[in-house]
């Protein structure tokens, strides 16, 4: 049985729904070309002299891994020629990336981590690129940092490629989700599941566990119970996983369910949470509306909050709805 390819999902997509442009499918599928670039570095590992640190520091103030500038060097290469974006922005770009003067400039804005989950690389655990794309707003000429600074429910696509056992893209244009598996034979992306559903509940919470004297009370009650499992409140035993690379713990969620957290907490008090909203937060919680679940900062949904900077930081609360509804409960609560 022949596999869809990424292409003809794209296009079908736009033939049944209209979703996706010619400029969008022409940025989804570089996108996807360039991870499985990153792939191939990714891979190699000592035997690429790709581990370890570049010895520099990003504009989060994180020493940069070998690959983490490798996988930024070649989303920026690749994406620069094709006419369909204005800019760029990136976790490890202090400012954004204006397309050269020597390539026609488009209307799409490309986000990115270019490699989320650094510290598990050396250590071989699962890591991933995860990509958000908005359209600029306007037709005013040239384009600068307040053009970015747009909610994710303006987001037209967004997705990841998680390195893993599998190496695998998951996307969303606003039209559900779907997952594809890198088939390393054809070297091509095969639809390997659409439509994808977060169950509504969840036996399963993701939350690095050695926070939890920083945690806020609200966050502090819900993993109580969830420890307490059969014998308290929730009347079930929970099982708990962290990865420590986002990309990993969300594609178990939109996998089989969860709830993954990394709130606030009072270790930073002036930071707001770890994980930045524009890149990692809003790309991820469109994929988890996509698919059924549910995405808060524990009072907001992430997708209605409007950006004040571009590196911005933001408490996150996702995956299956009841779940991300308790615990938002209890935020409202006090
Ligand atoms: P901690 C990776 O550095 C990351 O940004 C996310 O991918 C991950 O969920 C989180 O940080 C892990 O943070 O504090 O558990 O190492």
């Amino acid at each position: 049985m022949s596999r869809v390819s990424l292409t003809q999902y794209l296009v079908e997509q736009q033939r049944e729904h209209g979703h996706i442009p010619g400029e969008l499918r022409l940025l989804i599928e570089v996108v996807a070309r360039t991870c499985k670039r990153i792939a191939i570095s990714v891979n190699k590992g000592a035997l690429g002299d790709v581990l370890g640190s570049a010895g520099t520091a990003n504009v989060q103030g994180e020493v940069q891994k070998k690959l983490d500038v490798i996988a930024n060097e070649l989303l920026l290469e690749a994406n620069e020629w094709g006419g369909n974006l204005a800019a760029m922005a990136s976790e490890e770009m202090d400012t954004i990336h204006l397309v050269p003067n020597r390539y026609p400039q488009g209307e799409y804005l490309l986000l990115y981590d270019p490699l989320d989950g650094s510290s598990n690389i050396d250590v071989n655990v699962s890591i991933g690129t995860i990509f958000s794309v908005l359209k600029k707003r306007g037709n005013q000429q040239g384009v600068s940092e307040a053009d970015f600074l747009q909610p994710g429910n303006t987001q037209v696509a967004a997705g990841y490629c998680v390195y893993g056992p599998q190496t695998m893209l998951v996307l969303t244009v606003g039209d559900g989700v779907a997952m594809f598996t890198l088939d390393r034979e054809m070297g091509s992306w095969s639809l390997t599941a659409e439509n994808v559903r977060i169950p509504e509940d969840t036996k399963e919470f993701a939350i690095n566990m050695s926070n939890m004297r920083h945690w806020a009370p609200p966050v502090r009650r819900y993993i109580d119970e969830c420890l307490a499992g059969s014998t308290g409140v929730r009347k079930k035993d929970f099982n708990m996983r962290w990865v420590a690379s986002m990309v990993a713990d969300v594609h178990r969620i939109l996998t089989r369910g969860g709830i993954f957290m990394y709130p606030w907490d009072q270790r930073e008090p002036d930071k707001p949470g770890k994980l930045r909203l524009m890149y990692e937060a809003n790309p991820m919680a469109f994929l988890v509306e996509q698919a059924g679940g549910a995405a808060t900062n524990g009072r907001q949904r992430i997708l209605d909050l409007q950006p004040g900077k571009l590196h911005e930081r933001v408490s996150v609360i996702l995956g299956s709805k009841n779940e991300v509804e308790r615990v938002t409960g209890y935020h409202a609560q006090g």
